[in-house]
């Protein structure tokens, strides 16, 4: 735990958004917060309530278990509890846990006088959950639109609403999404083997710097994008990803009903042949 020693230099007060010094303290290594608080209140009820749903639901099989929205009809209304409302209760707790880990990560950025990049790239994530379960549901009027909670059942909701537009693929701002966590794929291979490599000399040789880290890429793409731009690269796909993931979710329903195959046509239509 030498760790520890040079940690209490960075246990500063103040940077709190809520609370003051209420909750200014760490348990253990864990900045606790008045968000620290509020995300364990919501993802402790919120996991409850799961177990719950599972207890009373008609399997106990771990592949099995699924916790539904609401019936179409019920339509942005609230349901009964064993009718969709657990859903809706525990995707409450969901966003509550969420929102409240990423105001806990800008009050400890903020205590250590940081820029805002850790919650601004975790609000990506946020967004694009946000966006299943509910900017999309509202849009199409009714919860019976975002995804069950269920490790099979999450995937049959992903394989249904693909086919209803026939291929998904074709959805121009899907195809995008992919891209871009296939180049940050790439990317963040390319950045830890890298690192790595250096990091793990021969034996009786020294650990390699930067210079060492230009050259081998120079050597074999003649180009090196640097230490600080390939971390600003890493966050501008992984946010793109995210981003375009919502996007392509947003169009299919709300503003493409059809198949997405027929979206090209514009192209055979423009009058330039
Ligand atoms: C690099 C560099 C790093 C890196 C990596 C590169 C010294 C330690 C991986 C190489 C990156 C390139 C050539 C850009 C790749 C572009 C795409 C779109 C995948 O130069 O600086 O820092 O980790």
């Amino acid at each position: 735990m030498a760790l520890l020693n040079f940690e209490k230099k960075y246990r500063v007060r103040g940077g709190t958004l809520v609370g003051g010094d209420l909750f200014d303290f760490w348990v253990g290594p864990f900045y606790v917060g008045f968000f620290g608080v509020s995300a364990v209140f919501f993802a402790t009820l919120g996991t409850m309530l799961i177990l719950f749903g599972a207890a009373i639901g008609p399997t106990l099989n771990i592949w099995q278990i699924s916790i539904a929205p609401p019936d179409l009809s019920v339509g942005l209304g609230f349901a009964p509890i064993r009718e969709g409302g657990l859903w809706q209760v525990i995707t409450i707790c969901a966003v509550g846990a969420f929102v409240s880990w990423a105001l806990r990560q800008v009050e400890i950025a903020r205590k250590l006088g940081m820029g805002l990049h850790v919650p601004f790239a975790f609000s990506f994530a946020i967004l694009a959950y946000l966006t299943l379960v509910f900017f999309r549901p509202v849009l199409l009027g009714a919860w019976g639109h975002a995804f069950p909670y269920g490790l099979f059942s999450h995937l049959d909701w992903v394989s249904n609403v693909g086919y209803q537009t026939l291929h998904f693929h074709y959805n121009p701002a899907h195809m995008l999404a992919i891209s871009f966590f296939f180049i940050n794929t790439l990317a963040l291979a390319m950045h830890g083997s890298l690192i790595l490599s250096v990091v793990n000399p021969q034996k009786g040789e020294e650990v390699k710097t930067a210079e060492h880290e230009n050259t081998v890429f120079r050597d074999i793409v003649g180009y090196s994008i640097g230490a600080l731009a390939i971390h600003r690269l890493g966050l501008f796909l992984a946010i793109n990803a995210a981003f375009w993931s919502a996007v392509c979710m947003i169009l299919t329903g709300p503003f493409w009903t059809r198949g997405w195959p027929e979206w090209w046509m514009w192209w055979p239509n423009l009058p330039i042949w």
